[in-house]
């Protein structure tokens, strides 16, 4: 996929995406009609995502706490909690355990789907790394099977674009019908794009989310 508007736009495309794309959009229309109903104020949003992509720091940004941001087995096994201002609503985020699929196969991964099935979630924002696109996409729609709001969260931008691989936001949005935020947390960039859209659900609970 390429970037209209960067100047490298002839750079690196991720391997394997319209196929991806393809197979779990049809996949989706013909198995699972999926929730468009709005969060509510008081929302609750999960960060979801595979180990090293970024939830913890997104989620010291966002929330201003302190937790440890470490790639040590175990570190982030138990869920952090805290709360932020989001389209002037309090709003709880939690940061959950790397994950690479819903159907575990670690602990941490059985410890984040019981929590995604059990907890009251209004929506989960999976982060993925941008130099794994296609590769992660496969949690993204098994995240949408769940009926629960996704916004999908495309990190590591930086180390992405030193790639020279590009990920246009709108075109992503309009493939997979959720959506988008492309950013790194790292550079602080895209936090603030992620925050309105993220307030366009808390905001306006008696209207569908558009993008
Ligand atoms: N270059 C770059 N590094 C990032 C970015 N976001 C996070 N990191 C770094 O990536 C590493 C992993 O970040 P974490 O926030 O711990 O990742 P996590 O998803 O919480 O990982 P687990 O808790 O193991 O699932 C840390 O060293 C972060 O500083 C980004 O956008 N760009
Ligand atoms: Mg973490």
């Amino acid at each position: 996929m390429s970037c209209n508007q960067c100047p490298n736009s002839s750079g690196k495309k991720p391997d394997n995406f319209n196929k991806v794309i393809g197979f779990w959009k049809g996949f989706l229309n013909k198995n699972s009609p999926r929730k468009s109903s709005p969060i509510s104020s008081q929302a609750t949003i999960a960060l979801i995502g595979s180990p090293n992509v970024g939830k913890s720091l997104l989620f010291n940004l966002l929330t201003g706490s302190y937790t440890t941001v470490s790639n040590y087995p175990g570190t982030t096994v138990e869920i952090s909690r805290g709360k932020t201002v989001i389209g002037g609503q309090v709003v709880t985020i939690i940061d959950t355990p790397g994950m690479y699929s819903l159907v575990p196969m670690t602990e941490e991964e059985g410890f984040a789907r019981d929590f995604l099935l059990t907890e009251s979630i209004d929506l989960v924002i999976h982060v993925i790394d941008a130099k794994h696109l296609s590769r992660m996409l496969a949690l993204t729609f098994q995240l949408i099977e769940t009926q629960l709001p996704v916004l999908l969260a495309v990190n590591m931008l930086d180390e992405a674009e030193n790639l020279g691989i590009w990920v246009n936001e709108k075109q992503l949005e309009a493939s997979l019908g959720i959506p988008v935020v492309t950013m790194s947390a790292a550079q602080k960039r895209g936090i603030q794009t992620l925050t309105a859209k993220v307030a366009n659900y808390v905001y306006t609970p008696a209207l569908s989310y558009s993008y």
